[in-house]
């Protein structure tokens, strides 16, 4: 293996608290994202302050204050805990001499490092270019504090402002229109339309939670095929970037789709929000939601926040979910597996804590399915092939008059099988 000569860049780690109750987690989970894209983080700055001011986002002196931090620790680069406007990202710029990262760029570069399919590479670079769209500016030395330069200021400068702006604008929509052909839904449909009318599962949650070690958990013990592909698990931030979807057959022949993807972070950036609501459809569209939580992380109470608040901006309301408190192992004194009506405190890697989750999963997926006795005709060999292989057959027993079967079905099977139906 190669070694890695290139020395990561210092950083120094900065935010105020705009009252808010989460901005120790927030920093924290700053640092982090920071350790995610390589920084090496040398210090951190934090200013006690209600608002951001409009020109260095900033209060007075602090700016001063950074500058001097910065060079005592040697950093290259000041990581800013929110989005800063254009502007701020200037003056900013200008007054640190630093270079400047704010929030939503250090995501927007983690996001942009850890693209592997050709969908998410064009989401993410529809994301930068939305970011660096009003951050074209053709007077990067002059002081402003609106952001809106002036229209007194025409000159070769704004031709070139111009120019670059259409540039980026028809990059944004040759990439759409890619992405609508790439058509991010596809694996999805096709595993719908060769197993019909399955019902679907869909992981969401905060990254790094445990979504994909859970997906991997069940595969394992309940794939379809033995060789069903794993989905890929690590421990670093944002490890999914797209959607798996698998199929899962339960012993007793109930079938469903799982699906992991993309996890969230708080602040999650608008514009990555949006360049990825294709990937992110596939949870929109699932009968079953599983919100996973990483328990053992004492900040999890924010980060089920910050879940629930991107899922009600991504358009995901009402559909049913379980909480699965993952982790419990890391946890002490930790009782698990423990079911709590639709909570559950377990394990990703236990296989007792798996089968909890099955047996929550199919009493939310199959609760109107009905166990009914059919009695099929000698002729009609067809119907007890489906009965065997699309339903969950519990007793079978050749009679005088035809095969009698009891079996749990599911509504539309009941329909499908009302010819045959011996009245209870
Ligand atoms: N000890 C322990 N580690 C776990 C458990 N579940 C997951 N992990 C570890 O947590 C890390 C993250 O797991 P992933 O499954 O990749 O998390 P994810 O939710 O898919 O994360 P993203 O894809 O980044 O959104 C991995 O190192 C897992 O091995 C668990 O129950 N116990
Ligand atoms: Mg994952």
């Amino acid at each position: 293996m190669q070694e890695n000569i290139l020395q990561p860049e210092k950083v120094l780690v900065t935010g105020i608290s705009r009252g808010r109750e989460d901005f120790d987690y927030t920093m924290t989970e700053l640092v982090e994202l920071a350790k995610a894209n390589n920084y090496d983080v040398v210090g951190e700055l934090r200013q006690n302050l209600d608002r951001s001011t409009a020109a260095f986002y900033f209060g007075s002196g602090k700016v001063e204050e950074i500058r001097e931090l910065a060079d005592a620790y040697d950093a290259t680069t000041v990581l800013v805990n929110d989005e800063l406007s254009p502007s701020q990202l200037r003056n900013l710029e200008r007054e640190t001499k630093h270079h400047i990262v704010d929030r939503t760029q250090l995501i927007l570069e983690i996001f942009a490092n850890r693209a592997q399919s050709k969908t998410a590479k064009m989401q993410v670079e529809i994301a930068q270019l939305q970011y660096a769209l009003p951050r074209l500016h053709p007077s990067a030395n002059k002081l402003d504090q609106q952001g809106g330069g002036g229209v007194a200021n025409r000159g070769a400068g704004e031709t070139k402002l111009e120019m670059d702006k259409r540039v980026l604008n028809k990059r944004i929509a040759r990439l759409r229109r890619e992405l609508k052909d790439a058509d991010v839904g596809e694996e999805v449909r096709r595993a719908k339309r060769t197993d019909k009318e399955l019902p679907t599962v869909a992981l969401v949650g905060y990254t790094n939670a445990g979504k994909s070690t859970t997906m991997n958990g069940l595969l394992e013990k309940f794939a379809d095929h033995p060789e069903t592909k794993q989905v890929f698990e690590k421990d670093m931030l944002f490890a999914t970037l797209d959607t798996s979807v698998r199929q899962i057959t339960l012993p007793n022949n109930r079938k469903f789709l799982l699906s992991d993807t993309v996890g969230f972070v708080s602040k999650l950036p608008h514009t990555l929000v949006d360049a990825f609501k294709a990937t992110l459809a596939e949870a929109a569209s699932a009968d079953l939601l599983i919100q996973v939580v990483d328990y053992a992380d004492p900040h999890y109470p924010d980060m089920m926040q910050v879940t629930e608040k991107t899922l009600d901006s991504i358009g995901i309301h009402d559909i049913p979910m379980i909480v699965a408190y993952n982790k419990a192992d890391l946890k002490a004194g930790t009782v698990f597996p423990e079911v709590n009506g639709d909570d559950l405190i377990y394990s990703a890697r236990d296989a007792a804590s798996l089968d909890k989750l099955t047996e929550l999963i199919q009493s939310h997926l199959f609760a109107q399915d009905v166990t009914n006795q059919y009695l099929i005709p000698f002729d009609k060999g067809q119907v007890v092939d489906f009965i065997n292989r699309e339903t969950s057959v519990e007793n079978t027993d050749y009679t005088e008059n035809g095969t009698l079967i009891t079996t749990t079905v599911n509504p539309i099977q009941a329909g499908q099988l009302r010819d045959y139906l011996v009245e209870a």
